[in-house]
């Protein structure tokens, strides 16, 4: 298993220790106007470290929220905090004043660092902690001012293993959001467990993707994984499909992170780049449709390491790349961690039954001062919301959210399964598959599909799609209702909001 020190600042363990490696001069983060090496991001870390410490006085366990899009400077204040002995809390940038309020009440927040352009939403709020901005701030409060008074080194505070390094907010639907708490040997138990195992990330590797710093996946796939080899990741804000493989194509990308409808949305466009830098794409975030599968592995020719991970977990815990790929499969649980399914009763079942996902290992789930700590987890064990299937030789195979298997006269119906099959006809761009309500079968199979360019909505089409679905799996599950729609509602991170097309069905 992995063993790291008593006491142990994660921090000093990725930065300050990839100048003792000799990384110093290496680039470590790219943003859209700079290029910083490991020496470059110390510098700027330790100069935040100071700031905190000494202007805002802030003491061990106070903790920091968090605001801006993916660039070198978020990355360094997320650091910068941890290595500061403070907790660290992202959010995401798309969250409203309401949301954030939320979020500082539970999380007791200290202090704001906050990237200008995000400034808005602090502001609507009645009450909120000190905000430090940066960016290009006029403000005299400005981080980057009070950053230039600090240029001496400042030494990690001694941290023990086990303190909370970061609190992370998963994108709960409804309700109060869940924080989630994570040590600092968690940071660095995942950098050892999917890069080296599964990804074999290199000091040469150059990292590039679009999920969040504020998110978990991003977190670790464009920070923390490249740091803890010496390679490089690039962090772009604002990121489409196009501009993500011109960036690709700009920076030789080696390693790429995106969520599943990222690739397909990339598929078609992918000739017109030159993309032979690539070597590892990862899909996470949702389900991966075979049909993306094969698309993304016809432009690219790669084949996709697809990996479920969570944000109660930190990262993942089931993946598998090469010639462990099992299409249709997520993989296998990742060195360290134990996978297994169990039934309504909570007891296990065994291959080619489905039931609850449930995970133990190096990290696992701490949420901040929630009862809903006792359902997750039980005797060690992390009880997933995802609904999953194991095969004799130890694959396994994602079938819907535990709360989304549609029930129809009788019939357990996974919605992906159904996406799946849609996916691959010529017109579908996107879709989404719901239980909606219904009297004759409780619940009726109903497609929300968004058309490729050049197909129009018609009663033929929808007959076409509802023959084609039957054609590949079991005929009751075919799509009763079928609605054209010109986009999907989607969270930040990528994943389909089936509630609010659950919703919309009851209006
Ligand atoms: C779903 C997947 C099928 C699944 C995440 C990588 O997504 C992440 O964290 P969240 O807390 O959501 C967790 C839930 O998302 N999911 C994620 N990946 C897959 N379903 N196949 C997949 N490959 O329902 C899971 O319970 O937002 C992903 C790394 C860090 C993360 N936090």
């Amino acid at each position: 298993g992995l063993q790291y020190p008593e006491r142990l600042n994660c921090v000093a363990e990725l930065v300050d220790a990839a100048i003792a490696k000799g990384w110093g001069e290496r680039t470590a983060l790219v943003g859209a106007n700079e290029r910083w090496t490991y020496r470059n991001l110390l510098d700027r870390i330790d100069r935040i470290a100071h700031v905190l410490r000494r202007d805002l006085k802030l003491v061990t366990g106070n903790r920091v929220l968090l605001r801006g899009a993916n660039c070198p400077m978020m990355a360094a204040c997320i650091l910068a905090v941890q290595k500061a002995g403070l907790i660290a809390v992202p959010t995401m940038p798309l969250l409203r004043a309401a949301e954030l309020g939320k979020i500082i009440d539970k999380a007791r927040v200290d202090a704001v660092l906050c990237a200008t352009a995000l400034r808005a939403e602090l502001d609507a709020l009645d009450q909120c902690p000190p905000v430090l901005l940066f960016g290009d701030a006029a403000d005299a409060q400005a981080l980057d001012a009070l950053m230039r008074r600090h240029g001496e080194p400042f030494d990690a505070v001694d941290t023990s293993a086990d303190d909370v390094c970061l609190i992370s907010f998963t994108s709960g639907t409804t309700g109060v959001p869940k924080g989630t708490m994570h040590f600092h040997r968690d940071v660095l138990a995942i950098c050892d467990c999917f890069p080296p195992h599964v990804l074999r990330s290199r000091l040469d590797d150059v990292f590039i993707g679009t999920p969040p710093l504020a998110f978990t996946f991003g977190l670790g796939g464009l920070l923390l994984f490249p740091l803890r080899v010496g390679a490089s990741a690039i962090l772009l804000e604002k990121l489409t499909p196009e501009s993500l493989l011109a960036a690709i194509e700009q920076h030789r990308a080696t390693v790429c992170f995106t969520a599943p409808t990222f690739y397909r949305q990339m598929a078609p466009l992918a000739a017109r780049h030159d993309l032979t830098s690539l070597t590892r794409t990862v899909s996470a975030g949702e389900a991966l449709p075979l049909a993306t599968r094969d698309a993304w592995r016809e432009a690219s020719g790669l084949d996709m390491i697809d990996g479920i991970g969570a944000t109660e977990i930190l990262h993942i815990f089931i993946s598998a790349a090469g010639a462990d790929i099992r299409p249709g499969a997520t993989g296998k649980p990742l060195p360290g961690y134990q996978a297994c399914i169990l039934d309504k009763d909570g007891q296990r079942v065994g291959p080619g039954v489905i039931g609850r996902l449930a995970i133990k290992g190096p990290t696992g789930c701490r949420y901040l001062a929630d009862p809903r700590q006792r359902q997750y987890v039980r005797d060690g064990w992390n009880l997933t919301g995802d609904a999953y299937e194991m095969d004799a030789d130890g694959y396994f195979y994602y079938r819907s959210r535990t709360d989304d298997m549609i029930i129809s006269a009788g019939y357990n119906i996974a919605g992906p399964e159904v996406e799946e099959a849609l996916l691959r006809h010529p017109a579908v761009a996107e879709c989404g598959v719901i239980g909606r309500p219904d009297e004759e079968r409780g619940q009726l199979v109903e497609a929300h599909v968004v058309l490729k360019a050049g197909f129009e909505p018609s009663d033929a089409l929808v007959c076409a799609l509802q023959d084609f679905v039957k054609q590949q799996i079991a005929p009751y599950k075919y799509p009763r209702s079928v609605k054209f729609r010109d986009k999907l509602p989607r969270t930040e991170t990528g994943k389909l909001q089936r509630f609010k097309l659950r919703d919309e069905a009851l209006e």
